[in-house]
């Protein structure tokens, strides 16, 4: 009995931090719970909280419904939004049709989801992001370029990834975009390692993790939110609720409310906003910055919106859902044209503008694309590269008998495409 007790009191002591350790502080209301706390003979069980609301400042005539709630942002920065949304809009539909002439392998589109380049004018560049597949509006707000975007898509030569991704697996350190890995949910864990990495040198910055609502039934999101949650990381969790995960819609997806009440179970601030609404999704991902980096805290931002593309161009959404409805969202609440008629309220932008910018990005596409698609094929000694430091010998040996098969039979591996080194 006794050795059992000294267990016990073993197993329940509080270990001392190492001197040269990382100071943690301990953070929410969590606790053990002791005589004094509340108690009660009533015997309840809860199932359902009242839903949130989600946080909207401008509805779809492009009104500003509270003054106070306007960012009021100059000219310059509204038009730099609403540009680089009919760029993100026309090389959708460019690089869409270019998958369906089988001249690229893939694409996603953003139809619908435009109003999250307000996330990206509210972030500053050191901030680290992490994106699932959906997100080239973050990297078009942040300068990336078309010519970029089209040589990953063709995986040519000057592809970063050098042709091992499929097409949209874009990265970029020099924006601080971590690279698109598509296995879902593997970002959130990430997000919230590289939060806390930057909570530890004392950064003025935080990490933002996108991820779909489909997303969140992956392990790896509760594993991220409560590594966030108890290491106090400044990560935002931004999901992007688009209502589908290919075919499922979200009502199959869950049976509580949505993502947001999840934030909250692992006692993380969180907030849902209208997610077809570019200044709610602003303000919101401006506050939650300013909350993770003063307070060393994890936000999430469930963003309600609706996916108007096809899932994928591996996917025909007319099986599943109702074109009419598709139809409804796209001409009714479409975050587009909200912008547009908030430029148009203020006399900033006009008919003759638009007609002009849509006629030079799709100039400007098609330029980066014609040199892109004419660009030689990552070199195939890539196929070995960039995984180990040195070559293994099994490897090596690999590599030998794929030269010597090239050379053997130039018939059946024609390697004039491709790049010599
Ligand atoms: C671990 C894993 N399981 C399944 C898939 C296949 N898959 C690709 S996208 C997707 C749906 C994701 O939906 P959501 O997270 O809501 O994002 P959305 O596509 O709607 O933006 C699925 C199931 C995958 N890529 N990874």
């Amino acid at each position: 009995m006794k050795t059992q007790l000294s267990n016990l009191a073993a197993s329940t002591s509080v270990v001392e931090p190492k001197p040269d350790g990382p100071v943690i502080t301990s953070s929410s209301n969590a606790k053990t719970w002791s005589a004094s706390d509340n108690f009660t003979n009533t015997m309840q069980f809860i199932q359902k909280q009242p839903t949130l609301e989600a946080y909207r400042v401008m509805d779809h005539t492009g009104t500003v419904l509270n003054a106070d709630h306007d960012p009021n942002l100059p000219k310059e920065e509204v038009l730099k939004c609403y540009k680089d949304m009919l760029l993100l809009h026309t090389m959708d539909g460019i690089l869409y049709d270019a998958q369906r002439q089988g001249r690229i392998s893939f694409y996603m589109t953003h139809y619908g989801e435009e109003a999250m380049i307000g996330s990206a004018a509210a972030l500053s560049p050191e901030d680290i992001v992490f994106g699932q597949y959906r997100e080239a509006f973050m990297l078009v707000y942040r300068g990336f370029t078309l010519d970029e975007f089209v040589n990953q898509c063709f995986s040519n030569e000057l592809d970063y990834g050098k042709g091992r991704q499929m097409p949209i697996h874009y990265g970029s350190k020099k924006l601080n975009f971590q690279t698109i890995s598509s296995p879902l949910g593997t970002q959130i864990p990430q997000a919230s390692g590289a939060a806390y990495a930057l909570k530890m040198s004392g950064a003025n910055a935080c990490s933002l993790c996108f991820f779909g609502e489909g997303a969140a039934s992956e392990g790896d999101f509760h594993a991220g939110l409560n590594m966030a949650a108890t290491l106090k990381s400044p990560v935002i969790f931004f999901c992007r609720n688009n209502g589908f995960a290919i075919s499922t819609p979200s009502t199959e997806q869950y049976k509580g409310d949505g993502i947001a009440s999840r934030g909250i179970g692992y006692g993380i601030d969180t907030i849902r906003v209208d997610g077809n609404d570019i200044w709610a999704i602003y303000n919101a991902t401006k506050a939650a910055r300013e909350m993770a980096i003063k307070e060393q805290k994890p936000v999430l931002i469930e963003a309600m919106t609706y996916r108007i593309g096809h899932h994928s161009t591996s996917d025909d959404s007319t099986k599943y859902r109702d074109r009419k409805e598709v139809e409804e969202r796209a001409q009714f609440d479409n975050p587009v044209t909200r912008l547009r008629r908030y430029l148009e309220n203020k006399n900033w932008w006009s008919q003759e503008e638009e007609d002009a910018y849509r006629k030079k990005v799709r100039k400007d596409i098609m330029t980066s694309f014609t040199a892109a698609e004419k660009r030689k094929k990552p070199a195939v000694k890539h196929l070995f590269t960039d995984v180990y430091d040195e070559l293994p010998p099994n490897l090596v040996k690999q590599q030998q008998e794929l030269n010597e098969l090239i050379k053997k039979y130039p018939e059946y591996y024609d390697t004039s495409d491709y790049a010599s080194s």
